[in-house]
């Protein structure tokens, strides 16, 4: 068995996060949004501070990019966008089309009964596919708000053909290699149903748009009490795990920084793909991705923070001996097969960790580096003066 460090470090090397552009924007809550003067606004200032995140870390060579967000002028922003992933050292990474936030999307876009809607939905995420193409980004993920809030408001079966038709042709539009990937939310915005509402609705709506479709699975859309590593254990055995979207919560959909709630959490989850990966003799093709929103957080800081978890729990999980766990799992030694994962997440990890980044000339401590590089100062100093007006809640 290869020691510890050998297989940290192994483990590491193959571990690579993918950043939102949203997350070092401002951001809030429907109470309110608390502005970070340093705060990224323009796609030059989210893929400079996504850089500096990469540059200490070495494991996020991709930001995630919104479509409305980022390239409001579509395919006409690629070229921008290439000037910027070479100058930061950042390449452009999942496409995420907007279907939540225009005016007409407010009873849906594939699921709403309007089809002049429906048709412009489907339009924008032909573009996004144009985009992820011009841009040579493999994944198109969708997220869709589209649901009802009162009872007998939607017809959820006719919405389902709905999706169906449109996601067929979304998928009909993708270059090979290309991926869609599907996500579910069990309710917000919508309050009586959502359309792709839990996996087993996307991995069927995801089933019937075609081979290339995948599952993603963000971690704050399920309720509490449900056991995520299980959904994540089912989705490799169908072969349809697209990706995460890593985030924490307590309550709700609450886009906290991974780990700070329930590390535990995450650890299983990975704990899940190194065990399909020990079953199955080579790791899954899974994109790992951020999602989160910093309303109180420096958000650079968390970004670095969230990536320095993210290594350490991958790390933890890799250390899990799989031959130990299937002998006690068979007998079965109930206390010695949770004692195998307990002692791997109760590893320190950190000293390796060092070692690693040392070795392939990182910052040991990328957090203290980040503070002593006068990067925050000079961007505060840069962004600070143009702070607009307060948004309010009505
Ligand atoms: C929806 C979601 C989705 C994104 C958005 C920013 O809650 O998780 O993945 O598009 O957050
Ligand atoms: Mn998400």
């Amino acid at each position: 068995m290869p020691s510890h460090e050998h297989r940290i470090h192994a483990a590491l090397d193959g571990f690579h996060i993918e950043l939102p552009s949203w997350g070092f924007a401002n951001t809030g809550t429907r109470f309110g949004k608390f502005l970070q003067p340093a705060a990224a606004v323009t796609i030059e200032e989210k893929f400079s501070d996504a850089g500096q995140v990469h540059a200490l870390t070495g494991a996020c060579p991709t930001l995630a990019l919104h479509v409305l967000w980022d390239l409001p002028d579509g395919i006409g922003g690629v070229g921008e966008i290439e000037r910027l992933s070479a100058k930061c050292g950042v390449r452009p990474g999942s496409i995420n089309p907007n279907l939540f936030q225009d005016q007409q999307y407010k009873h849906g876009s594939f699921g709403n009964p309007d089809p002049v809607v429906r048709e412009a939905a489907e339009r924008h995420v032909a573009d996004s596919v144009a985009i992820a193409k011009a841009l040579r980004s493999r994944d198109i993920s969708l997220w869709f708000a589209d649901g009802s809030n009162y009872p007998g408001t939607a017809n959820i079966r006719q919405r389902r053909t709905w999706f169906i038709e449109s996601l067929r042709a979304s998928h009909a539009r993708l270059a090979a290699g290309q991926r869609l990937l599907v996500e579910y939310k069990p309710f917000e915005p919508a309050f009586y149903h959502t359309d792709i509402a839990d996996w087993g609705m996307a991995l069927l709506f995801a089933r019937a748009a075609g081979p290339q479709a995948r599952v993603l699975v963000d971690t704050g859309h399920h309720y509490l009490s449900q056991n995520i590593e299980q959904i994540v254990a089912w989705l490799l055995a169908e072969g349809m795990l697209g990706g995460f979207h890593f985030n924490d919560r307590r309550y709700a959909d609450d886009d906290l920084t991974l780990g700070s709630i329930d590390p535990y959490q995450v650890f299983r989850i990975f704990h899940e793909i190194h065990a399909f990966a020990h079953e199955t003799g080579a790791l899954p093709d899974i994109a790992f991705m951020v999602d989160q929103s910093h309303n109180l957080k420096g958000k650079i800081e968390a970004m670095i923070q969230t990536v320095c978890v993210a290594q350490e729990l991958y790390a933890k999980a890799a250390l899990v001996d799989h031959v130990a766990l299937a002998d006690a799992q068979r007998r079965p030694d109930l206390v010695r097969a949770e004692g195998i994962l307990q002692d791997a997440f109760a590893t320190d990890v950190r000293p390796a960790i060092r070692d690693w980044r040392t070795g392939r000339r990182l910052p040991p401590d990328p957090l203290q580096t980040f503070r002593e590089s006068g990067y925050l100062q000079r961007i505060t100093a840069e962004r600070g003066a143009r702070q607009s007006g307060v948004s309010s809640y009505a």
